[in-house]
């Protein structure tokens, strides 16, 4: 499975985050780092999803980068010559995803550019790098989240400002307008992100409606077809140093031979 790894800087530390971090990280910048299938929908980024119970790494990609993700996701871009020096896992600290929550974060070619880190119940740890960048307009899974967020802040233990930015219209599909996701969301009558069945379904749909059928609304390639424009904003972001190519070796062989 070929990603695009997503770096999003981190802008202010949230006040748990910021004290394991305290004198761990030397001069470097450090990046939450997610996997995405679809670069072309970046600039509809409103947040970022952690799995509270899942443990990250802050790893040292060379001397001026760290990167927050998953310890397999780190030994996965060890091997694929992402760290410097390339095989060599330097993990400067271990951080709990509910620590992480509330940290600002910059989001590269977004509308909204500020965001904030969320807690999200379906993130897998054994996928991508464990940090997933929201995009509920067309993403389900990411507009229910913030749905169950935005409904029940306390619950969730987090502020209500940080899930104050609505989805932003990035791709216009005939069938579902410009915020696929919803659309889809409301059709199946989904209520929550505890419903993974219909979730997984409306991904489906989300997938083939928007790559077949997109036309993107916003950004360089503003009215080309979601086929054209995915490789030239992939292409863009990793010319500008804010994503980079990670693959996932074993995910690909298993599910060749599924
Ligand atoms: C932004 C985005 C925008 C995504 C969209 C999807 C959609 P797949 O096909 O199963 O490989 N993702 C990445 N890592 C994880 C994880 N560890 N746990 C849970 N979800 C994860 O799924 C790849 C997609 O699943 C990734 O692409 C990421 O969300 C999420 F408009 O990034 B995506 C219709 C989907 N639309």
């Amino acid at each position: 499975q070929e990603y695009t790894g997503i770096k999003m800087e981190v802008l202010k530390w949230s006040p748990d985050a910021a004290k394991e971090i305290e004198g761990k990280v030397g001069s470097r910048k450090v990046f939450l780092v997610a996997a995405t299938l679809r670069p072309e929908t970046m600039y509809g980024q409103t947040n970022c999803f952690v799995g509270t119970a899942i443990k990250y790494g802050v790893f040292a990609i060379n001397d001026k980068e760290a990167y927050v993700c998953t310890y397999r996701a780190a030994r996965n871009m060890a091997f694929q010559g992402i760290i410097t020096p390339r095989g060599e896992i330097n993990q400067l600290l271990e951080i709990d995803g509910s620590k992480i929550v509330g940290t600002k974060i910059k989001a590269p070619f977004a509308i909204y550019p500020e965001v904030y880190v969320l807690p999200m119940e379906n993130v897998l740890a054994t996928k991508g790098t464990g940090v997933v960048t929201s995009v509920p307009s067309d993403s389900p899974d990411d507009f229910q989240t913030l749905t169950d967020l935005r409904k029940k802040p306390e619950f969730y233990n987090i502020d209500a400002s940080w899930v104050s930015i609505d989805p932003v219209p990035v791709i216009s599909t005939p069938t579902y307008g410009d915020l696929t996701a919803p659309v889809i969301i409301k059709q199946l009558k989904i209520q929550s992100q505890k419903d993974t069945k219909q979730l997984a379904e409306a991904k489906e749909i989300a997938y083939k409606e928007g790559f077949y059928n997109g036309t993107m609304l916003v950004g360089d390639f503003k009215g080309e077809s979601v086929q054209d424009a995915k490789g030239k904003v992939r292409t863009a972001m990793i010319e500008q140093g804010v994503a980079f190519a990670y693959a996932e070796p074993e995910g690909f062989v298993l599910s060749r031979s599924a």
